[in-house]
């Protein structure tokens, strides 16, 4: 098989390369490439306008608005969170010194499961960290309850969710933070990139300080800030992609119906549908295969479409309490966790992005179906 009949499981949206050279032609004549360009604002204005949400600051990656969210808040203590994302959910919370307590999740989003928030609060809680994985939305009005009923802060991992909106809302006004990736696997990149949504502008201005040293202005240092500025070219490149980001949205949807659509009578293969009232993004098409009714293990199959040149992901397996790093943890014993490694031990990514032909799509579909 050659090596360019490969399907992977996402695929860069780029922007025009004219456009973009012609941007960068701006940028070369400025001479100011990075700190708060212009590019850098224009950017920040278009994504709060196209977001529906009032404040936005741009990071260099969606790992370090999480890590800065949470010093934001002077999170300590412990910090419930799910076990069922990428390892950089639970990384922040540990590089922020607090300690991560893994609560199981609902089967029917993925999602950490509300019900089960409450008997993981102790005297040391002091927040909650979420994600909408797979961009499906989190319980957020549930969560609010048990975060206001304890006074904890919540801090929604939104690296799957752009441009998800609940009953026309966004997604992202939820909670007291929202952060976002922008990384080239994403509906939505500036290559590497990221964000983070608050509600006001005093807390706005708070994260900008802190993504740049924690300088205030020449002369101050406000805070324990880290280097997390978005520089000029990334910035012009998601100007360029934020105009085509809802063709590929609508592209990913076509690709989900097909998939939904050849999937719906496969037995042992089941797989989220569209929730009511929910802007979805398509931004992953998980497949979850039960091996006795399918008749193959979820591995055989992966395994079997990688030959193929079909390259699916095991997002998210193993989870994030399995790894080494965290397994320790009283809160990642396997018995705590039952939902979450079933959902682990099951899925599969189908490849899902804008750019997937007819022709593509059914070789990823024989391969299950067949
Ligand atoms: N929170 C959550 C819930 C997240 O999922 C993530 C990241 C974060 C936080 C942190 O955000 P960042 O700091 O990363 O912005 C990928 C991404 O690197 C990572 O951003 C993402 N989540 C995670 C779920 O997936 P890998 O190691 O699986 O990526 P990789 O390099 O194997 O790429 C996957 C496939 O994508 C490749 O097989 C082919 C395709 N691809 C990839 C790249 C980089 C391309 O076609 N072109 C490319 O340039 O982690």
């Amino acid at each position: 098989m050659k090596m360019d009949s490969r399907i992977t499981v996402t695929s860069p949206l780029l922007p025009d390369l004219d456009e973009f050279h012609e941007m960068l032609k701006d940028i070369w004549a400025s001479k100011w490439i990075t700190n708060n360009g212009s590019f850098h604002k224009k950017l920040e204005a278009a994504l709060a306008e196209y977001l529906k949400v009032p404040y936005i600051s741009l990071f260099t990656n969606g790992t370090l608005p999480l890590l800065t969210a949470l010093q934001a808040l002077r999170i300590t203590g412990e910090v419930i969170t799910t076990p069922y994302s990428f390892v950089a959910t639970t990384h922040a919370i540990w590089w922020n010194g607090c300690r991560p307590v893994f609560v199981d999740i609902d089967p029917a989003t993925g999602n950490i499961d509300p019900d089960r928030i409450e008997a993981a609060i102790t005297p040391r809680t002091t927040a909650i960290l979420p994600v909408h994985v797979y961009g499906n939305p989190c319980d957020t009005k549930r969560i609010q309850m048990i975060a206001d009923k304890y006074g904890l802060k919540v801090i929604y991992d939104a690296a799957h969710a752009f441009g998800v909106e609940v009953e026309g809302e966004s997604l992202l006004n939820a909670g007291d933070l929202s952060t976002l990736s922008f990384h080239a696997t994403k509906v939505f990149n500036t290559i590497e990139g990221g964000a983070m949504v608050m509600h006001d502008a005093e807390m706005k201005k708070r994260i900008d300080y802190l993504k740049n040293f924690g300088f205030a202005n020449e002369v101050e240092v406000v805070g324990p800030g880290i280097n997390s500025k978005m520089d000029e070219m990334r910035s012009a490149y998601g100007l360029l992609n934020l105009k085509q980001v809802d063709a590929a949205i609508e592209a990913r949807r076509q690709v989900a119906l097909r998939y939904r659509e050849a999937l719906k009578d496969v037995e042992g293969i089941t797989f989220f549908q569209d929730l009511p009232g929910v802007r979805h993004n398509y931004s992953y098409f998980p497949i979850f295969v039960e091996a006795d009714k399918y008749g193959m293990t979820r591995d055989e199959l992966y395994f079997k479409m990688k030959e193929k040149g079909v390259l699916g992901r095991r997002y998210f397996y193993p989870l994030i309490s399995s790894f080494s790093t965290y397994k320790g943890l009283p809160s990642a014993a396997k018995e705590n966790l039952p939902q979450a490694h079933k959902m682990a031990e099951s899925v599969i990514c189908l490849p899902m992005h804008h750019g997937l032909n007819d022709e593509d799509i059914s070789r990823v579909l024989e391969m299950i179906v067949e």
